[in-house]
């Protein structure tokens, strides 16, 4: 019965806001116009405004704000990416669920989404804040053919599609700061992390997590990041629909991906290049047993950062808090 009501859910969608009469469903679906009736009063209660058109038949006037993949998937335009999603309404953190996907063996491209998650985490068991219903809280499983050692390079592959999809959707242009933070004014807006499922054989899985604050006001933010984080609305005044954002993101994604593996990340380190904060730069580099001040001159064709101290020499820095 839910993936009937999906079906009217996603032939409403298709029909782009156009009437169509509830015998022309009721034929199509092979139920009676009262079953239509109930469904599409089912998918009122879920948040779908529709209008009905006395005697003409059903208009869908607004979806409901939610990360459904009903929602998502019926205007998508990728080949895998999204194909499979698992959504919960809320979880501890999606980087959970998708190792566990991964394990299981669900195909690349799955997808996990979530309206909240009460243990986002950021890199080092860090804490990802990630509001109920205000930001995407996201985490893609991928299987390409590479080496592990290069997995850190799709940390950059995706801030180029989440750069992308924002300029794309907003009109906002977001800068990126290396290696894993999209910002907007200066402050977050973004956070990925990538991580890896890899045995003798190389990677098995590749989980990428994407924190995308998109409707927060200031107030919806933790404390302990209301100086340091930004939305997509505080920055642009507007809110922003969450499900065009996921849509554009996963196509990005999807092109960059392909992008990547057929001409490696040479053409993608030139985009990333001309997003980046960081670069010409002076900065300190935080890492886990020393700090380096020097000018960040560039990435290398493997996307690790190269940091020229006073003294003149370059250090290739695969993984640090950047401070500028
Ligand atoms: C990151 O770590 O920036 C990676 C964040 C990845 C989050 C996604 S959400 C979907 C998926 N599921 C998860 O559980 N995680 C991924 P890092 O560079 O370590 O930055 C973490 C730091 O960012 C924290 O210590 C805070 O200072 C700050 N922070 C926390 N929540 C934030 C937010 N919502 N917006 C901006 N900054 C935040």
């Amino acid at each position: 019965n839910t993936t009937m009501t999906h079906r009217l859910a996603q032939r409403l969608i298709e029909a782009g806001g156009e009437v169509i009469s509830g015998q022309e469903l009721a034929d199509e679906f092979g139920i009676s116009r009262t079953a239509v009736w109930k469904h599409i009063k089912g998918l009122e209660e879920k948040g779908y405004s529709i209008e009905s058109v006395r005697k003409k038949g059903y208009r869908l006037v607004q979806l409901p704000d939610s990360l459904e993949p009903v929602a998502i998937q019926s205007l998508l335009k990728t080949e895998t990416l999204g194909k499979v999603i698992e959504y919960q309404e809320s979880c501890l953190s999606t980087q959970i669920i998708a190792h566990q996907l991964a394990q299981e063996g669900t195909p690349s491209g799955t997808v996990v989404l979530t309206e909240e998650q009460t243990a986002g985490r950021g890199r080092l068991a860090r804490k990802w804040d990630s509001a109920h219903g205000k930001g995407i809280w996201m985490s893609v499983i991928l299987r390409p053919d590479i080496v592990p050692h290069k997995a850190p390079q799709f940390t950059l592959v995706a801030a180029v599609a989440v750069v992308r999809a924002v300029e794309e959707v907003t009109g906002l242009k977001p800068a990126i700061k290396w290696p894993n933070d999209i910002l907007l004014d200066g402050k977050k807006c973004t956070g990925i992390l990538t991580e890896l499922q890899s045995d003798a054989d190389g990677i098995q899985a590749m989980i990428i997590g994407i924190g995308l604050n998109v409707n927060q006001s200031m107030e919806n933010f933790d404390e302990s990041v209301q100086g340091i984080a930004t939305s997509l609305k505080m920055a642009s005044g507007r809110e922003v629909n969450r499900q065009v954002l996921v849509r554009s993101i996963l196509f990005h994604l999807e092109q960059y991906t392909e992008l990547y593996l057929k001409e490696g990340f040479a053409p993608l380190k030139i985009i990333w290049e001309s997003f980046s904060v960081t670069i010409g730069k002076p900065v300190l580099a935080r890492m886990a047993n020393e700090t380096l001040e020097g000018i960040a001159e560039g990435i290398n064709d493997d996307g690790v950062l190269q940091l020229r101290t006073a003294d003149g020499r370059i250090h290739g820095i695969y993984s640090a808090d950047i401070e500028m």
